[in-house]
């Protein structure tokens, strides 16, 4: 690690204080260009050991950046994972409220809850299906706290991955007798078709990115408990949304999502 516990707490601070009052700031390594990968996620646990002392819970986790538009869209090569605190959930059907945020976006996702806990290394997709009690379609509000969305790894790994909200919806569906790959999403913006995928986009298959969020806890001496939700990264690109915007999520056999976004 490159940075001190008081560069790390001030960094966690200034990250959370731009969520939770709707602020933009810059990039990080800007000022702090020598901050490394461990750097990074330590900035996030202090964020998230800021809202559990806080009483918030985390209810999730989340992968992103799991798919090549996704990537593509952001400039960057790796995907990242991040946690989902209890007052990120939105119900389905719900309503959003813009003053909240800084400038959301909405992504398709297929969302995982597990039976069993998954831990690397070596966790592959035939172990998370094992371990998976059913899926869900889900919807992920992204709200980076960087000014227009511009980040670079380091510093949206520091800021939770963007997480900001979340809406599941439809079904629990057991994954038995699924194939993953070939679920056709639809997500549409007032009755529009703005993001169109299949479950393949996500590296080639969803439960790929809960096996490498395994491996990658794993390496941290963590796992992913039974029980545990996890958003496994957008299946497209992210949409820009407004007030007054309706969004809804249909992905195949899944059934479907809904949130409308007001001022
Ligand atoms: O869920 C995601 O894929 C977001 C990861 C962070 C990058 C972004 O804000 O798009
Ligand atoms: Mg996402």
């Amino acid at each position: 690690m490159k940075l001190d516990k008081a560069t790390i707490a001030a960094l966690a601070e200034h990250l959370e204080s731009a969520e939770l009052q709707a602020f933009d700031v810059v990039k990080i390594t800007d000022s702090h260009p020598e901050m490394d990968w461990d750097d990074a996620y330590a900035i996030q646990d202090e964020i998230r050991r800021r809202k559990l002392a806080r009483g918030a819970r985390i209810v999730g986790l989340k992968c992103g950046l799991t798919s090549r538009a996704k990537m593509k869209q952001m400039g960057v090569e790796t995907p990242c994972f991040g946690f989902l605190a209890d007052y990120f959930t939105v119900a389905d059907g719900g309503e959003v409220k813009m003053s909240e945020l800084v400038h959301p976006k909405v992504e398709p996702e297929i969302a995982f809850v597990l039976k069993r806990a998954l831990k690397g290394p070596g966790c592959h997709v035939g172990a998370v299906l094992a371990a998976t009690d059913f899926v869900m379609a889900g919807i992920e509000i992204i709200d980076s706290r960087y000014r227009d969305f511009k980040f670079d790894l380091k510093s949206v790994i520091a800021d939770n991955c963007s997480s900001s909200r979340f809406v599941l919806g439809g079904c629990a569906v057991p994954v038995d007798d699924l194939d993953l790959r070939t679920l056709g999403v639809v997500m549409e913006k007032n009755g529009e078709a703005v993001a169109i995928g299949a479950g393949a986009a996500v590296l080639g298959h969803p439960a790929a990115a809960i096996a490498m969020l395994a491996n990658h806890l794993g390496a941290r001496g963590e796992e992913i408990p039974a029980g545990t939700m996890i958003l496994s990264g957008g299946v497209t690109e992210a949409v820009a949304v407004k007030a007054g915007d309706h969004v809804s999520l249909r992905i195949q056999s899944l059934g479907s999502a809904s949130v409308k976004f007001i001022e």
